[in-house]
C-alpha cells in the first residue's frame, strides 16, 4: 500500500488542511466509560473530518481506562474515514525486545499509520518501529510543556554547541526516511532553528491553542519551503469549543491563511518570529556567569549612574569564552573579495586580547596602536610588521560614543595604514555609530546591548522593569 506520508500529502492536498485534531476523550473513569469515550469520538469526528488533516489520538486517554479504552481505541480508529492518516501519540521507546512489543500493539493489532517515539534510548530502541515499513515516525525533539527547554535545549559539543533538541533532529532525521520531529507549536523559536537546519522534515507541532501557542507564528517559523511538512495539532482548542466544527474550520482557515502569507514572502525570509541565535546566546550567558556583565549601581566616568556595568576585559579570564567570542568577531570581519584584510589592530588595552584571539582564529595578522607614543628604544606610533597601504580593521570590546576609536585610527592612518572598518562585540546607544561615520568609519557590531538585554529578560535573569530600565537608560 501507500506510504504514510504518501498518504499524509495525499490528504493534505485533497482537503487543503495542515491541521491535525488530537482525539483526546476526557471521560471519567468508571461504568459506561468506554461507550462515552466512542460517542465523544465519534461526534469529533463527524464534525472535524472535513477540515482535518490527520487525526491524533494520544493513547493515555485510553489506557487511563484498561483494557475497555484500549478497545475504544481501536473502534475509534475504526470510525475514522480512511482517507484520514492517523498519528497515535504514545510515545514509545525501550530496549529492542521491549520495543517490539509496543510496536505490536501500534502497528499489528491497532494499525496506526503512525506513531510518535522518544529518542533517548538510541536507534536500537526504534528499530523495531523502523521495521515497518511504509509506517511515518515522529521523534519528541523540542516538547512543548513547560520547563521542556531545561533539559532540550542543553549545549552540548565543544564551545557554542547547538542545544541537544537540534542535534536530536540531527541524529533521528538519519535513522529512517519516514523519520518526522515533534517540535513545540508553542515555541516559535525552537521550530525556526529546526525548519532552517532541517528544510524538508515532517514537523508534528503541538502546543496550539490550549498550550498558548499561536497558529500564525508557528506557521511563520516551522512551514517548509514547499508550503506544507508542518502540522500544527490542536486538540483540546477543537474538542473544548462550544462548536467543535466550528472550531476546527477556523483553525484550518487560520493556517491556510498563515501560510499563504509566508508562501508570498518567502519562507523565512519575513517571518515575524525572529529565529534563536544559539551561539549569541551562549555568550550572553557567559558574559553573566563571568561577571563581566553585572547589575548594581555604578558609577560612570562621566560621573552618571549607571544600572549595570560591562567590563568586557573579564573575558580574559574564560579561554573558552574567549573562543566564543573570537569566533563571533571572525563572522563579522567585513572581508571583501576585491580588498582583503591585512592586519586587525586591537585597540589598547582592552581589545587587545581579543585581537589577538581573532588573529589566531583567522590567521590575519594585527598590529596595535600605542596610544601614547613610546618616548624611548624604537619611538613606535604603532607596534607589529606593516607596510603603509595596507588594510586595517580595528577592533574593540565596545562602542558608546568613538572617542578613543578615532584616536586609534588617527595614529594609525598617520603610518599609512587604510582604516575604513571598526567591529566591536556590543554597541551601546547610536551616538558611536555616528562618529564613525563622520570619519568614515564603517561600524559592525556582533550585538546590540539591547539583545543582551532582550536575553536576560527572556531567560529570566531580569524582570520586565529591569529590562525596561536598562532599555531607558541605554536610549538616553
Ligand atoms: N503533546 C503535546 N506536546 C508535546 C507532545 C505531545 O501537547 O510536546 C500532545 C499532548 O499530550 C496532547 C496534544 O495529546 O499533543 C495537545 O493537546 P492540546 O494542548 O491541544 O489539548
Amino acid at each position: 500500500g501507500k506510504s504514510f506520508f504518501r498518504q499524509l500529502e495525499e490528504r493534505i492536498a485533497s482537503s487543503a488542511s495542515l491541521l491535525c485534531v488530537g482525539l483526546d476523550p476526557r471521560v471519567a473513569p468508571g461504568e459506561g466509560a468506554a461507550r462515552k469515550i466512542l460517542e465523544e469520538n465519534r461526534r469529533l469526528i463527524e464534525a472535524t473530518a472535513e477540515y482535518t488533516a490527520c487525526y491524533k489520538p494520544n493513547i493515555a486517554f485510553y489506557e487511563a481506562h484498561g483494557a475497555e479504552g484500549i478497545e475504544a481505541l481501536e473502534e475509534t480508529l475504526s470510525i475514522v474515514p480512511k482517507e484520514i492518516p492517523v498519528i497515535l501519540d504514545a510515545k514509545r521507546g525501550d530496549i529492542g525486545a521491549t520495543a517490539e512489543a509496543y510496536a505490536n500493539l501500534v502497528f499489528d493489532r491497532l494499525d496506526a499509520g503512525a506513531v510518535t517515539l522518544s529518542p533517548y534510548m538510541g536507534k536500537s530502541s526504534a528499530e523495531p518501529f523502523l521495521n515497518y515499513p511504509g509506517r511515518g515516525f515522529f521523534f519528541l525533539c523540542r516538547t512543548s510543556n513547560p520547563g521542556a527547554d531545561r533539559l532540550q535545549e542543553l549545549r552540548v559539543g565543544s564551545s557554542g554547541g547547538d542545544p541537544l533538541f537540534i542535534k536530536i533532529a540531527d541524529e533521528v532525521s538519519g535513522w529512517s526516511a519516514d523519520a518526522g520531529i515533534v517540535v513545540a507549536g508553542n515555541d516559535p523559536a525552537s521550530l525556526a532553528a529546526v525548519r532552517r537546519r532541517f528544510p524538508e522534515i515532517w514537523i508534528l507541532a503541538p502546543g496550539i491553542g490550549a498550550q498558548g501557542g499561536s497558529v500564525e507564528e508557528a506557521v511563520a517559523a516551522g512551514l517548509a519551503r514547499s508550503g506544507s511538512r508542518l502540522l500544527p495539532v490542536v486538540a483540546r482548542g477543537v474538542s473544548g469549543a462550544k462548536d467543535p466544527a466550528a472550531a476546527a474550520r477556523k483553525f484550518r482557515d487560520d493556517i491556510n491563511r498563515a501560510r499563504e502569507k509566508v508562501l508570498k514572502n518567502g519562507v523565512g525570509s519575513k517571518a515575524p518570529v525572529r529565529a534563536r541565535d544559539y551561539r549569541k546566546e551562549e555568550i550572553f550567558q557567559g558574559l553573566v556567569d563571568t561577571g563581566c556583565f553585572r547589575l548594581g549601581s555604578f558609577t560612570l566616568k562621566s560621573g552618571i549612574v549607571s544600572p549595570f556595568y560591562l567590563d568586557l576585559r573579564r573575558i580574559s579570564s574564560s579561554p573558552r569564552l574567549m573562543r566564543q567570542v573570537a569566533r563571533a568577531y571572525a563572522s563579522i570581519l567585513p572581508d571583501r573579495k576585491d580588498q582583503k584584510i591585512q592586519r586587525l589592530a586591537g585597540i589598547p588595552v582592552a581589545a587587545l586580547p581579543f585581537s589577538t584571539a581573532i588573529s589566531l582564529e583567522t590567521d590575519i595578522p594585527m598590529v596595535y596602536p600605542r596610544m601614547n607614543a613610546k618616548g624611548h628604544g624604537t619611538g613606535n606610533t604603532v607596534e607589529g610588521g606593516f607596510v603603509p597601504g595596507e588594510r586595517v580593521v580595528l577592533v574593540d570590546d565596545l562602542i558608546t560614543t568613538g572617542k578613543s576609536k578615532i584616536e586609534a585610527a588617527d595614529i594609525l592612518r598617520k603610518e599609512g595604514l587604510l582604516v575604513e572598518d571598526l567591529v566591536v562585540l556590543l554597541e551601546r546607544g547610536r551616538q558611536g555609530r555616528k562618529d564613525m561615520e563622520q570619519k568614515g568609519i564603517r561600524l559592525h557590531a556582533y550585538a546590540q546591548a539591547e539583545e543582551l538585554f532582550q536575553y536576560l529578560l527572556d531567560r529570566g535573569i531580569i524582570g520586565e522593569e529591569k529590562h525596561a530600565e536598562l532599555v531607558a537608560f541605554i536610549a538616553d
